[in-house]
């Protein structure tokens, strides 16, 4: 494995970062592209609007007046990680979709406060993300020690490294909703699988609200939702020499009654093919034709109690912020 010049002169001992995408991650973009565009209803699976610049646009998002659940979880996180920390005993913190890992420092300050904290494992698709936050907050906790892996959280967390002593398993933001129902209890299942005993998950999930509020949190005036979505368009163009124009595309935000969750579309303003290179994909799209980039599911509290029930959890605590925009829920594997 490679370390970088400046990892060394750091702090060797106190980072490690592995690397499990090595080819695999293209492959996996090339055959979802593949699988995806050549559908009735194209659609493209959410975990590719994560290249840097998809990073730094979803760290926009998170300001937007319109875009609420950062805030939300953020002010949970500020009233209950104290208790958290000292319900859980745990010395690590995995964190999965970990980012820059922005609100994750409110629940390493109440570790660290309650002197349990000793390791922090982020893992996350985004090389730079991981890298970035593992030197950040070995600098900024002196004697954390950080194990980054970066990697997919559906096929790499038999990567994570085994538990030193309790843990918490960090799954925030609502990412959880970005999967589809079968596959969502899929990822939960696997997810178990990383808690012993003594260890909890600590999952964000958005939840059901006025339409109207969530149209606008995946719609902002700003229009920094809309450059996030098409951001997906630029990945394919740099990584499968697709030639996508992303002004050919407008952006859709609807919630869906029925499911009770948030889609997001490229809905084409034209007539067009385009052609994905490196596959040798022609891609055809009529004038207002969309293709579906993400969803984004919103939970009541039955919904919610359903889906880590199937995955073999047990809810330990629900946690809301004082608005009840947005749920943190605390939760164990279930006792056989
Ligand atoms: N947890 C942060 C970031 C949420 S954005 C927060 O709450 O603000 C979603 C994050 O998950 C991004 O950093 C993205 O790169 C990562 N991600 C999405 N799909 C992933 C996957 N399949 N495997 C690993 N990381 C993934
Ligand atoms: C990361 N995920 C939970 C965000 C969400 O709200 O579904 C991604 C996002 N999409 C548009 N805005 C934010």
């Amino acid at each position: 494995m490679e370390h970088s010049a400046a990892q060394q002169s750091l702090a060797p001992e106190a980072i490690r970062v592995d690397s499990h995408l090595d080819g695999t991650h293209g492959r996996s973009l090339a055959d979802d592209v593949l699988d995806g565009l050549t559908r009735p209803f194209k659609e493209l699976p959410p975990k590719h609007f994560y290249d840097a610049r998809g990073a730094q646009l979803f760290d926009r998002i998170c300001e937007l007046p319109e875009y609420y659940p950062t805030r939300a979880e953020r002010a949970i996180l500020e009233l209950r990680s104290q208790e958290l920390a000292q319900l859980t005993g745990a010395v690590e913190l995995v964190e999965l979709g970990s980012g820059t890992a922005a609100k994750t420092r409110v629940l390493l300050d109440a570790m660290h406060a309650a002197g349990t904290l000793e390791r922090y494992i982020p893992v996350d698709v985004t090389e730079s993300m991981v890298r970035d936050c593992a030197e950040e907050l070995t600098s900024e906790y002196p004697g954390l020690r950080v194990h980054g892996v970066i990697g997919d959280f559906e096929r790499h967390l038999e990567h994570v490294p085994p538990a030193l002593g309790p843990r918490i398993v960090a799954f925030l933001g609502g990412t959880i909703g970005n999967f589809p129902p079968g596959s969502r209890r899929r990822v939960l299942r696997q997810i178990a699988g990383l808690l012993g005993p003594e260890d909890y998950l600590l999952m964000g999930t958005d939840l059901v609200k006025d339409p109207r509020v969530l149209e606008a949190a995946y719609d902002d005036a700003q229009g920094v939702t809309a450059e996030f979505n098409r951001n997906v368009l630029r990945v394919l163009n740099r990584e499968l020499r697709a030639d996508f124009d992303p002004e050919d595309f407008d952006h859709v935000a609807l919630f869906d009654p029925h499911n009770e969750w948030i889609e997001m579309r490229l809905r084409a303003r034209r007539e067009h093919t385009t052609v994905v290179r490196d596959l040798d994909l022609p891609v055809h799209f009529d004038a207002g034709e969309e293709l579906r980039t993400e969803i984004s599911a919103k939970f009541t509290p039955e919904r919610l109690q359903g889906d880590l029930g199937a995955a073999g959890l047990e809810l330990v605590r629900w946690l809301t912020d004082p608005d009840g925009l947005f749920a943190l829920t605390l939760s164990q594997q279930q006792v056989r």
